[in-house]
């Protein structure tokens, strides 16, 4: 976030009280919050225990909530049995099983519909399935799959036969794929011909088969879904088809019952370094926070009809997509495509024609449909739509007036949600039945959660309008166990910075005098484009990979609609080229990071040079380079620099 943009948040004052209609049906009101809150001060673990022991369906109930002996490696619940699939579908059977959990829209739109017994069927067939391919409760299974419900029927299977799945996001390149499939050791992928995106076809197996030609050697099938119909290629003995084996497959699969703490899933994520973190999450604490935030922040009832627009692929799209709502037995919408396919209109129609009453989106998506201009919302009719959230990065209070105005109608409450993939669920964030909202806050930790901020040092910083590092400082329930086969990197990363006593989030935020909370960007090297998470480190590798990149150096900027732009810095091996053959080789390297991380990795702009601006030990100035990306007049002290006169170059001025 650049300085303009925080001295506007903390600028914004006004605020928005629930409206009382909303309050005399919402499922906690701010009386409620506050014994909530009162509850979780005075015992923050029995608390959550009572939480788990009410809202989870246990095959074998606990009695040690919280073991803390290996801090900060948590456990929670540890000698209960459960299953998550069960939790999410089987319980609800009885009561829910001819109701609608998955209302799905393709890109080209076609609709399909899953009721819950209808899901139950598809999920145990899908489980039969990888039982039959010899997986086991424990083998890790790659998922890389279209935005559809062949992806929740998948994670499900996992769940309801202990195979840990990692989702692979259908927007990232083969490299990705074979890079996740080899940290985790997976067994089997599954995949689909293809997917719809923007009016294409996204040639999912293809990659699939580009990714396993070199390496992923523990892999031994590859479980191909029909979906877009695509021509791809077929390995016999290796390749088999989804719908061929679950035809044959039976429509029962008892669920293995697994300790509260089996990995559920991996999920890669970027950090600091350029190799991305499998990020563990548990089964049973996981779940309860998925669940637990799902009824809390989208005050979920039985009719609902919640939409979160995010892909399966990232860690909103497991919690409030997969996990949160079918726990809660909550009807979900999932869309394929692009929010612009046809036009500006499609996530409005989508929200007419499936009558959503949650709507759950990023701001990135709220700004560039902004832009679009009224009239798309306004064709369609919204009057369903009864609550709105947003969540992946800071909205600024501008989208925000026009996400209440434009769609909220100047009624509906905002829940602007902060969390991260290593939270597992939601952790600051307004209650819609009882918090005043502000603009651009993600206003105050929810109950259980005890977020505050720390100094450079570490020390808390008591009292009202300050800013700091943002810690939490309780352990919860949803929170990352470790780093799949790197501990030291978990707690290194995630505990070491303020010597293991708080969880240290990578955000720096401000505590205004009412104690919201308002996060203004990362404090390491991680960039949000368009709501995605990606390292600069992850980008350099992949252009330094380039046979003419000697070295590169990559920033965020700015960027009107997805957050930030990225901008590298490139150092090329032998003679800088100019003119039009500068133009083409920046091209190609665009081109190439596109290749090998995906799409969403394309660097908006790339400056080659002769040199990077470093201190005398040899570090690369960032901000220095951030300033000069933003197009800044350099004002910064650069006497420190090896050498100064590299600025002039770099910003174009040589
Ligand atoms: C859910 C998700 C995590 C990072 C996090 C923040 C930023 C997310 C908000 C936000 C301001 C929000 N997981 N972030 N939500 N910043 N307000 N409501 O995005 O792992 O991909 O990213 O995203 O910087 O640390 S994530």
């Amino acid at each position: 976030m650049s300085n303009d943009n925080i001295q506007a948040v903390l600028g914004e004052s006004r605020i928005f009280p629930p409206a009382a209609e909303f309050v005399a049906k919402s499922r906690v009101d701010a009386k409620k919050m506050a014994e909530l809150r009162a509850a979780a001060e005075k015992d923050h673990v029995g608390f959550w225990a009572s939480l788990a022991r009410q809202e989870l369906s246990w095959n074998k109930p606990f009695t040690v909530t919280l073991d803390d002996s290996k801090a900060p490696n948590y456990a929670w619940f540890t000698d209960g049995r459960i299953n998550v699939s069960y939790n999410c579908i089987d319980r609800h059977l009885e009561k829910r099983g001819d109701k609608l959990a998955i209302r799905f829209e393709s890109e080209p739109g076609v609709v399909t519909t899953l009721t819950f017994k209808q899901l139950h069927g598809e999920v145990c067939r899908l489980a039969n399935v990888l039982k039959s391919l010899g997986i086991r409760k424990g083998d890790r299974v790659v998922i890389y799959l279209p935005m559809s419900p062949s992806a929740v029927i998948a994670m499900q299977a996992c769940a309801r036969i202990g195979a840990i799945h990692s989702v692979v996001f259908g927007g990232f390149s083969a490299q990705s794929v074979r890079d996740r499939v080899e940290d985790a050791g997976a067994r089997l992928v599954i995949t689909a011909d293809g997917a719809h995106r923007a009016g294409h076809v996204v040639e999912l197996k293809k990659a699939v088969d580009e990714a396993l030609n070199e390496g992923c050697k523990t892999i031994e099938k590859v479980l191909v879904y029909k979906h877009a119909g695509n021509q791809i290629a077929w390995k016999d003995g290796r390749d088999l088809w989804w719908q061929d084996l679950t035809a044959k497959a039976a429509a029962e699969c008892e669920p293995e019952w697994v300790e509260a703490e089996h990995p559920l899933f991996l999920l890669y994520t970027s950090g600091s370094t350029g190799k991305p973190k499998g990020v563990q999450h548990s089964s049973a604490g996981y779940l309860l926070g998925a669940h637990q935030t799902t009824q809390w922040l989208f005050d979920v009832r039985e009719d609902d009809v919640f939409w979160c627009t995010a892909d399966v692929g990232w860690i909103t799209g497991h919690s409030y997509v997969c996990y949160g709502p079918l726990s809660n037995g909550t009807t979900i919408v999932m869309y394929e495509g692009g929010p612009m396919t046809p036009d500006a209109g499609r996530f409005w129609k989508i929200c007419q024609d499936h009558g959503v009453t949650i709507f759950y989106t990023a701001p990135t998506a709220i700004r560039a449909l902004m832009k679009m201009g009224e009239k798309f919302p306004l064709s369609y009719d919204l009057s369903k739509l009864r609550l709105l959230g947003s969540v992946g990065e800071p909205i600024n209070p501008e989208a925000w007036i026009w996400y209440h105005h434009v769609i909220g109608k100047d009624k509906l409450p905002i829940v602007d949600t902060w969390w991260q993939t290593e939270t597992g669920s939601v952790m600051i964030s307004p209650l819609p039945g009882a918090t005043p909202l502000k603009p651009g806050s993600c206003t105050q930790p929810i109950p259980g959660i005890f977020a505050d901020i720390v100094d450079e040092s570490g020390e808390l910083i008591p009292g009202l309008d300050q800013g700091g590092y943002l810690v939490i400082t309780k352990p919860w329930p949803s929170m990352l166990r470790t780093i799949w086969g790197d501990n030291e990197r978990y707690i290194k990363a995630y505990w070491g910075q303020f010597g293991n006593k708080y969880y240290v989030a990578g955000d720096s935020a401000h505590r205004d005098k009412d104690g919201y909370y308002w996060i203004l960007g990362r404090t390491d090297d991680v960039l949000k484009v368009a709501g995605h998470r990606l390292g600069t480190m992850e980008v350099e590798s992949a252009l330094v990979a380039h046979p003419r990149v000697a070295e590169a150096a990559v920033v965020g900027r700015p960027h009107e609609i997805k957050g930030e732009a990225i901008v590298a810095f490139v150092i090329l091996k032998g003679q800088r080229p100019t003119g039009a053959e500068a133009e083409e080789l920046i091209k190609e390297l665009k081109n190439f990071v596109a290749k090998s991380m995906g799409p969403i990795a394309k660097p908006d702009d790339i400056r080659l040079a002769d040199n990077l601006p470093k201190t005398r030990s040899g570090k690369i100035m960032r901000r220095l380079l951030r300033s000069i990306a933003k197009g800044e007049e350099i004002t910064q002290d650069v006497s420190t620099l090896e050498n100064p006169a590299i600025v002039a170059q770099l910003a174009g001025k040589e």
